[in-house]
């Protein structure tokens, strides 16, 4: 199903006089909870078309507002989460593509970020699941010691984190400063550059794998899987993949169990549906879309579970629940794991062109539902364009708290969007793709990608288009949602318009 064409807000109408009166009470600080999933493609839900059945997640759009027009700011993960946490897209500075396991914190300690500006409104906040932006300082990560700076030194209470993604070492929970379960007696070492220890890799030992790799991802085998990087020792601490989805839910319960006297946030990052697949026993050939399909069943269980914790300690109706993804979606990203072959009528990226890394709009067009019903109409849907940057401008004019507009400069404030009581967002975004190339998006539906010398398909294992081009390329979205048709040609002064713009955001 393609949203892209659509052209009016619809808003379902139910302002009773009960509602104003719940909004007086309970609007002002709201708990957030953002479940920040990866790699979940615009057409990966049932309630986007999908074909894997979501119900829970379908339940939060039923109960609040759908997004057709929501961007994470990359085609990638480390890059996405470094804009929606600072309010800074990106591309600014280099060193902020998708992250090695052993990188330093890419988030520096005074940097200004979502977190940050909701302590300062008096949360309580939480980073639990995935990673992905580097930890400990310029030295890198610490493994034996203290990971500092982390998500603590920027504006989080607690963490409960894996450090980068399943697909890499170390294959370590991380608590606030330290690994857990450690063993003193037997250190972890970690070496992204060569082998150590004597531990089998997929190249050498495919045997031993319970998920053969197809493309990277054949160094250290842990839990039958191999991954990126090289790792040795710390056994007592290594994790199961199959337990991810338990233990992250355990510990936002737990952090929320414990918090919920005074407002929260927690930044629940999934996971899933990342590589490598390997969803827990219960959920294991759960669809007949193989393991892809399992962990979006798993994904969207742990979304049920959430919202079952929130009924249980009556924290329902003033919990602003925000549902997302990073980036978009891809088949093979690295395991055979038949994402491809049991594809069926599956269309993971809803009809969008391109998909994970790429410059098209299945790159970075994600799946987004707002659910908050003392507040946002229930089932109700927007097609205004929403950028995951303005998370941190439109929460802090909300709580009435400034911010470092130089850090954050990217940052807008759309709350009426967020909350869809407003029919006009941002003017444009800025999308970018693989190697940091950067496509330029209007809210009247115009699409400026321009020239450059990338390749035209992902040069490794995934089968996706990049978008890009050797020449300026301008679709209309509005007209054309499958960017079929590059109309540069016969609008060379809107190109040229486009250039200036994007020119002028990327020299502010
Ligand atoms: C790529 C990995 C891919 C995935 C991606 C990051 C290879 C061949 N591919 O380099 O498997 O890990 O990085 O994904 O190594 S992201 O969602 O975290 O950005
Ligand atoms: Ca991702």
């Amino acid at each position: 199903m393609l949203y892209g064409a659509m052209s009016i807000v619809t808003l379902a109408c139910s302002n009773s006089k009960e509602s104003e009166k719940a909004t007086e009470v309970s609007s002002a600080k709201p708990n957030i909870i953002l479940i920040y999933t990866d790699d979940v493609g615009f057409g990966d839900l049932s309630v986007y078309g999908g074909k894997i059945a979501t119900p829970n997640i379908d339940k939060l759009a039923a109960d609040g507002l759908l997004f057709t027009n929501a961007y994470a700011t990359a085609a990638t993960c480390t890059p996405s989460r470094y804009s929606l946490l600072t309010g800074e897209y990106a591309w600014r500075a280099k060193g902020r593509g998708v992250a090695p396991g052993d990188a330093s914190a890419l988030i520096r300690p005074g940097v200004e970020t979502l977190p940050s500006v909701l302590q300062r409104a008096g949360y309580r906040t939480a980073a639990v699941g995935k990673w992905h932006l580097g930890l400990g300082g310029d030295e890198g990560p610490d493994w034996n010691g203290e990971l500092n700076p982390g998500p603590l030194e920027i504006g989080f209470d607690y963490s409960f984190i894996i450090p980068a993604t399943g697909d890499r070492v170390p294959t370590v929970f991380v608590e606030d400063h330290h690994i857990v379960g450690l063993d003193p007696s037997d250190p972890i070492e970690v070496n992204y550059r060569k082998k150590i220890g004597d531990g089998p890799t997929g190249k050498d030992n495919p045997e031993l794998l319970k998920m053969m790799w197809s493309h990277g991802h054949n160094h250290s085998i842990v839990n039958g899987v191999s991954r990126i990087g090289y790792q040795t020792g710390g056994e007592a601490a290594l994790w199961r993949d199959e337990d991810f989805a338990q233990t992250f839910v355990d510990k936002a319960a737990a952090f929320i169990k414990k918090e919920s006297d005074k407002p929260f946030f927690v930044y629940f990052s999934t996971h899933d549906i990342h590589v490598p697949r390997i969803a827990h026993e219960q959920f294991q050939g759960a669809t007949d879309f193989g393991p892809r399909g399992d962990v979006i069943v798993q994904l969207d269980w742990q979304v049920g579970e959430l919202m079952k914790l929130l009924t249980e300690q009556g924290l329902e109706e003033n919990t602003m629940v925000i549902f997302s993804s990073d980036n978009g979606p891809v088949l093979d990203d690295g395991y055979v794991d038949q994402a491809v072959e049991l594809k069926a009528d599956h269309v993971q990226g809803g009809g969008l062109r391109g998909g994970k890394y790429s410059a098209f709009e299945a790159g970075t067009r994600i799946p987004m539902i707002v659910k908050w019903p003392s507040i946002v109409t229930a089932n109700s849907r927007t097609d205004v364009m929403f950028s995951q940057v303005d998370f941190l401008g439109s929460i802090a004019a909300k709580m009435e708290i400034p911010y470092d507009t130089i850090q954050a400069v990217d940052t807008e404030n759309h709350w009426g969007v967020l909350i869809g009581k407003e029919s006009t967002g941002r003017a444009s975004l800025v999308q970018e793709a693989l190697f940091s190339n950067l496509a330029y998006l209007r809210s009247d539906g115009m699409k400026f990608i321009p020239g450059n010398n990338g390749p035209d398909m992902v040069p490794w294992g995934p089968i996706i288009e990049t978008g890009f081009a050797k020449t300026d390329q301008l679709f209309d979205i509005r007209t054309d949602p499958k960017e079929l048709k590059d109309i540069s040609a016969a609008h060379p002064s809107v190109v040229e318009e486009m250039k200036k713009e994007l020119s002028d955001i990327v020299n502010n």
